[in-house]
């Protein structure tokens, strides 16, 4: 077969879109992607229904300014959260929610 160089170009063009999704990572594991960002706050409440604590947190350069919101947590974290208690932690979006990992407790400071 003798086929002329344009469409042999047009042939692999056509081949490409069935072998590229192969090389893209799925969206289950797009996790190693997030971008974590450290992050300052005081626990305002413990939300165990919802496996989250509120945390009155400081600016977040480039991603918030100082704000209260919702995180989810871990089951550990959650279980030794305190309302009032300073933390430190690392703070991601993933799915829909806000995710504060490798939380700290700090000692504690004026109520
Ligand atoms: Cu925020």
């Amino acid at each position: 077969m003798n086929l002329p160089p344009l469409f042999r170009l047009l042939l692999i063009l056509a081949a490409l879109p069935a072998i590229l999704p192969a090389a893209e990572p799925k969206s289950a594991e797009k996790t190693d992607a997030v971008k974590r960002h450290p992050l300052k706050g005081v626990i305002t409440s413990v939300n165990a229904e919802k496996s989250a604590l509120m945390v009155k947190h400081e600016a977040i350069p480039g991603v918030m300014g100082a704000m209260t919101m919702m995180f989810k947590v871990d089951a550990a974290t959650l279980k030794a959260a305190q309302q009032g208690r300073a933390i430190t932690g690392q703070m991601s979006r993933q799915g829909s929610s806000w995710v504060l990992e490798d939380v700290k407790f700090l000692p504690a400071t004026k109520s």
